[in-house]
């Protein structure tokens, strides 16, 4: 699925393309499964544990991951068996989980739609960049009142090159936004600023609010808001951003939850800009033997990464801009 030479010239000049009807019923249908399996694996422990009164398997999916979190007081205890990425806290423990499942790995990270949009952006030398998660957003109405991040809660204005190491400033890294469910205006599609890539080089953020290092955000005063274009996108639909382009998501103010996935792809051999996570080749015209296409092998980076992370005791993800937290606009 390449991109035209219109959508093309849309996104390089804009920062952010749209693209309906990426991946089929087909392609999500087993992902969902794959993520059923894991409430199935994971709520019978929670009962043992006292945190669930039940396991909700009488469920589906989307309702029985807003039951369970609406029961629990620390939701990530959850969420982290679902994200695809080791959290960015200071300590990870050796028994931290994540999804390395197979689904999720061919039919999201290595579909090859998804590769062809990527090589029509970056090029035929595609490096699987590991910053990456899944958000899976209940209404807010089943959240707590406190500070969230944003794989549950809304997502605060950023640039996604401002949670990577300064390494990476000049890497060229896309952003590939896939809805696993319609993403609207109620229930929390992103927006951004167009041309905020070429027009906003190195916006000032404040160090978040929660315990993420991820959770950095653009005071809402540097956000040109009579700007703002809004990003819904039906299922199987994609979202392209740049690395620059200002962006965020609104609240889920919906009954249902939001899906989505996030990857990242850079040209290989530029950084990641997240050196502690592993990444992986995902296609190559000039080296196709490099490719990772065994997903137990693409598992096994992650828990070897996990196993050395678990022994620092401070691993200082991104602390580019702790020392704008003093700033005025970061009150
Ligand atoms: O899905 C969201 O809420 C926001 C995603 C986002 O900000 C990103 O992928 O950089």
């Amino acid at each position: 699925m390449k991109l035209s030479p219109t959508q093309i010239e849309h996104f390089n000049s804009q920062g952010y393309l749209i693209i309906e009807n990426v991946l089929s019923d087909a392609e999500l249908d087993p992902v969902r499964v794959e993520y059923t399996g894991i409430l199935d694996r994971e709520a019978p422990r929670l009962v043992e544990k006292g945190v669930l009164s039940q396991t909700y398997a009488h469920l589906p999916f989307e309702e029985r991951y807003t039951a369970m979190l609406h029961e629990m007081d620390d939701m990530y205890t959850l969420y982290q068996h679902l994200d695809i990425s080791l959290p960015l806290t200071a300590n990870i423990p050796a028994d931290t989980q994540l999804n390395t499942g197979p689904a999720t790995f061919y039919n999201i990270l290595r579909n090859a739609k998804i590769l062809d949009i990527a090589e029509s952006v970056l090029g035929p030398e595609l490096y699987s960049n590991p910053t990456q998660h899944t958000r899976i957003k209940p209404p807010v109405s089943a959240l707590p009142d406190r500070p969230l991040d944003s794989n549950v809660h809304k997502t605060y204005w950023h640039q996604d090159e401002a949670v990577l190491t300064d390494d990476a400033l000049e890497s060229n890294m896309l952003t590939v936004w896939i809805a696993m469910t319609d993403a609207t205006l109620e229930n929390g599609c992103m927006m951004c600023v167009p041309r905020s890539h070429i027009e906003n080089n190195g916006t000032m953020h404040c160090p978040g609010l929660t315990q993420s290092a991820s959770e950095i955000f653009i005071p809402e005063d540097l956000i040109a808001k009579d700007q703002i274009v809004y990003l819904p996108v039906k299922k199987g639909g994609v979202v392209l951003l740049h690395q620059r382009t200002q962006h965020a998501a609104l609240d889920n103010n919906s009954d249902r939850i939001r899906w989505s996935f996030d990857l990242r792809f850079n040209k290989i051999g530029q950084a990641t800009g997240r050196h502690w996570f592993p990444g992986f080749v995902a296609r190559s015209k000039a080296n196709p033997e490099q490719e990772l296409n065994d997903v137990s092998a693409w598992a096994d980076l992650w828990y070897a990464a996990r196993d050395e992370l678990s022994q620092m005791e401070d691993i200082g993800f991104n602390s580019r801009w702790t020392p704008f937290g003093e700033h005025a606009l970061c009150a």
